[in-house]
Formats: structure tokens, C-alpha cells, sequence
């Protein structure tokens, strides 16, 4: 079996729909698993803590004793916690911290005539609850990217979940518990998944009454990945909260010409491979011989690596791919098509053709800026739009936690110039009481 698909576009001049018909991605199928939550949401509505600690014995097989997890055990854990691993996260921190503290808009006022203005304000919501994985995926790194973006929107209450681990005695694994600490972070519950979720958006009283512990308050935005119930829940609760995306299994598209070191790029797409059975890694080049170089280096490294099974599935599987475009140019269409969740440069003058890409979550210029630095050290966010939602959305960032308010504030006279104009729309649309609101006031 070939270690790659081979999709061969050259000589093809296709629309954008056909490129997404040869670039499959994997079914996710949050459609199904919604019918499998929206009886887990129903429940913990109705039932708050009692629901979720029968939930986590259920789900993650451990019934939690605090679903709050206590202080002590966030300062255990920090104090656990490898001194070298630390160092690590808190540069990852620093350089987070410092790229969203930049992106925090700046009020604007649009002066429209004398006394005339309007005012954009950018307030954060007033409270955060943030999913972090349990499982096969404990990220702190991930713990970082949403406490991070939440404070420096200025967020002023931020709550994280985590499911509970048997290992743990019922507390939530220990280096996202030693995460939280070094964010600050101390509000932590030991609930997992889609529960999770539901605790977020309807708070965790119930109509049950409970004795002594302090329950979660609702949130107003829910962020954070997560598996296809996670996924479902917030979709499910969208409306009620805010949510960021639905996370689908990560994705990495290599624009590569023959400029391209072969083993840098396999690399990169192993590394992205590593997360998930359907994890995408796609190769997008014109030259021939980098394509076959790949495809060898790929056997090797699929075979050397600590995941081997994992990600020779997701090498193997239909959402993965080396495609043989024409050019850059025809490349540049193709991966503008996928919309990559990450999406690598490595030609020539990659800096100017990273700057003609319209769709990816996050995009790498040249060869020393791979993926792996994006997912931890870069100070870039890493919850990025996946399956192609990076045509329609952005990464997580501060905006994820911030609404704009539009503050209008005009003179008398100012409104007084524009009072026959309003008259006449307003009757336009037959609600003359909208023009008499201003009329009346002279
Ligand atoms: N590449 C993942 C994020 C991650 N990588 C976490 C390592 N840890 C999705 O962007
Ligand atoms: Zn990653």
C-alpha cells in the first residue's frame, strides 16, 4: 500500500468546487452525535452537579468527590510539575501573552459632522469557561492558547474544565491543573466532555438543591477543543453562549516547489499526522522529484516514530494527499480551495506567496517556520478554523472574547440637520412614530 495518495491535478484547469471534490476530508459527523447530547445537555440543566458527578462516573469512570477542584491541588500540581516542561510553558506563555496583547483593537470614533459621532467600543464578555481534553489529548499548550487569549481581551471571570482521571483520583490531569496555576487560572472543574459544556452554558444548580460545594455560574462564551460530542454540545448550546468553532481533526497543507528541503516537509506532515487517525496532511507542489523525496522520507519516519499506527493511518486515509499541480500559481488555487487549518510555504520568495493566500487557518513562510513552532512557541494562536472553515473563520484570538459596541452621540444641532431626512424614511417605511421621535424634540 502506498504510504501517500497521489492526486495529479496538472493539466486540469478546475473551479473551486471541483478542487473540494478531489481534496476529500474526513466525515466528522457532529450531525449524529448531536442526537447522543442532547440528552447529557437535558440532564445537567435540569439536575447541575448531581447530573455531572453521575455523568463523570459514566463517561470517564470516576465518580468526582469536588467538582471544583480545590486550590491545593492546583498548587500540588504546579509544584509537580517537571522544572524543564515549566521553563518551556512559560516562554510559550511570554510569547502568547505578547502577540494577543497586541491584537486588542483600539476604540475609533468616526467624527460625521459637527457634534455628529459614533463611537466603536470593544468590551470583553464577562465571563469565560474553557474545555480542556482529557484522554489521549492533554494539551496544556491548548490550555495556554484559550486562558491567554480570554485575559488579554481582559475577561474578567475565566473557568476551565477538564474531565476527571481515575489516575487522578477523580481530579483532572495534572499538568492541565499545573497549567492553570501558572495562568492564574484557579477556578477548575473536574467535568468532562459534553458536560462539560452544558455545566458552561447553564451553570451547574440544577433544580436539585446541593449541600456546601460551589457551583459553576453560567459563562457567556464556551471555547476550546474537544472531540465530536464536545463539538456537538457546543453546537448545541450556540445561542445561548457564545462558542468559538467546532474543532475537527487538525490539518496541514505544504506548498512546497523544488526549493524545498523533502525532509523538512515530511517532517512537518508526520508531525500533524501524530494527533489524530484522521489527521490531513497534505502536500500541494509542482515539482515531481520533491514529491517522490517526501513520499520516501515519509516511509521512514512513519516507521521511526513514536505513533507509528497513528500516523500511518492518517497518512494512509482518503483525507491525506501528495497533489502534482502545474505551478505555484495552480497550487496557490488548490490550497486556497482546502482552506488549511495550517497551511506551510516553502518555495521560493515564500514570504510573497504566503501574502497572495486567501484561505488558511494559520499560515508558515519559509523553512524555518514549521507548524510545531505554531503549536507551541511561536506566540501564535493554535485553535485554528478547521475542514475548510477557514474560509469563513479565524483563528482563536482576543475578537473571540470581545464585543463591539457602537456608542452614538450627537448634538441637538446635529441631529437637527439630519431630522427631515429620518422624517421621510420612516414614513417611507409607514413607521411614522420613528420620525415623530425626532420631531417632537424641536
Ligand atoms: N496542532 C494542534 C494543536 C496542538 N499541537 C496541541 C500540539 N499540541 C491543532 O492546531
Ligand atoms: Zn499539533
Amino acid at each position: 500500500m502506498r504510504v501517500i495518495q497521489r492526486i495529479d491535478l496538472r493539466g486540469q484547469v478546475l473551479s473551486r468546487t471541483e478542487l473540494l471534490r478531489v481534496l476529500p476530508r474526513p466525515e466528522i459527523g457532529v450531525e449524529q452525535a448531536v442526537d447522543a447530547v442532547a440528552p447529557i445537555l437535558t440532564d445537567v440543566r435540569a439536575r447541575g452537579a448531581a447530573a455531572l458527578r453521575d455523568l463523570g462516573e459514566r463517561f470517564d469512570g470516576v465518580r468526582p468527590g469536588h467538582l471544583r477542584v480545590p486550590r491545593h491541588a492546583l498548587d500540588e500540581a504546579l509544584a509537580g510539575l517537571d522544572p524543564v516542561v515549566r521553563d518551556g510553558l512559560e516562554e510559550a506563555i511570554a510569547r502568547v501573552r505578547a502577540v494577543h496583547a497586541d491584537q486588542v483593537p483600539t476604540e475609533h470614533t468616526t467624527v460625521l459632522a459637527d457634534g455628529a459621532e459614533v463611537r466603536q467600543r470593544w468590551i470583553p464578555v464577562q465571563r469565560v469557561g474553557l474545555y480542556a481534553p482529557g484522554g489521549l489529548a492533554v494539551y496544556p499548550s491548548s490550555v495556554i492558547m484559550n486562558v491567554v487569549a480570554a485575559q488579554e481581551a481582559g475577561v474578567p471571570a475565566l473557568a476551565v474544565a477538564s474531565p476527571p482521571q481515575k489516575a487522578s483520583g477523580g481530579l483532572p490531569h495534572p499538568t492541565i491543573l499545573a497549567a492553570c496555576a501558572l495562568l492564574g487560572v484557579d477556578e477548575v472543574y473536574a467535568v468532562g466532555g459534553a458536560q462539560a459544556v452544558a455545566m458552561f452554558a447553564y451553570g451547574a444548580a440544577g433544580s436539585e438543591p446541593v449541600d456546601g460545594e460551589v457551583l459553576c455560574e453560567p459563562v457567556d462564551v464556551v471555547t476550546g477543543p474537544g472531540n465530536v460530542y464536545v463539538a456537538a454540545a457546543k453546537r448545541l448550546v450556540r445561542g445561548v453562549v457564545g462558542i468559538d468553532a467546532e474543532a475537527g481533526p487538525t490539518e496541514i497543507a505544504v506548498l512546497a516547489d523544488h526549493t524545498a528541503d523533502a525532509g523538512h516537509v515530511a517532517l512537518d506532515l508526520v508531525s500533524q499526522a501524530e494527533h489524530d487517525l484522521m489527521a490531513a496532511s497534505v502536500l500541494v507542489t509542482p515539482s515531481v522529484e520533491l514529491a517522490g523525496a517526501v513520499e520516501a522520507k515519509l516511509v521512514d519516519l512513519a516507521e521511526a516514530t513514536k505513533h507509528t499506527a497513528r500516523v500511518t493511518t492518517a497518512l494512509a486515509g482518503p483525507q491525506s494527499a501528495v497533489v502534482l499541480v502545474d505551478d505555484v500559481e495552480q497550487g496557490l488555487a488548490v490550497v486556497d480551495a482546502y482552506g488549511a487549518e495550517h497551511l506551510e510555504i516553502q518555495t521560493e520568495d515564500a514570504a510573497a506567496v504566503a501574502q497572495r493566500v486567501r484561505s488558511a487557518g494559520a499560515i508558515f513562510v519559509g523553512p524555518y517556520s514549521p507548524v510545531s513552532l505554531g503549536d507551541y512557541m511561536a506566540g501564535s494562536n493554535h485553535v485554528l478554523p478547521t475542514g475548510g472553515t477557514a474560509h469563513f473563520a479565524s483563528g482563536l484570538g482576543v475578537h473571540a472574547f470581545l464585543r463591539s459596541v457602537q456608542v452614538v452621540d450627537y448634538s441637538r444641532e446635529a441631529l437637527a440637520k439630519v431630522a427631515d431626512r429620518i422624517v421621510a424614511v420612516a414614513n417611507d417605511e409607514d413607521l411614522p412614530a420613528h420620525g415623530e421621535a425626532v420631531r417632537g424634540r424641536f
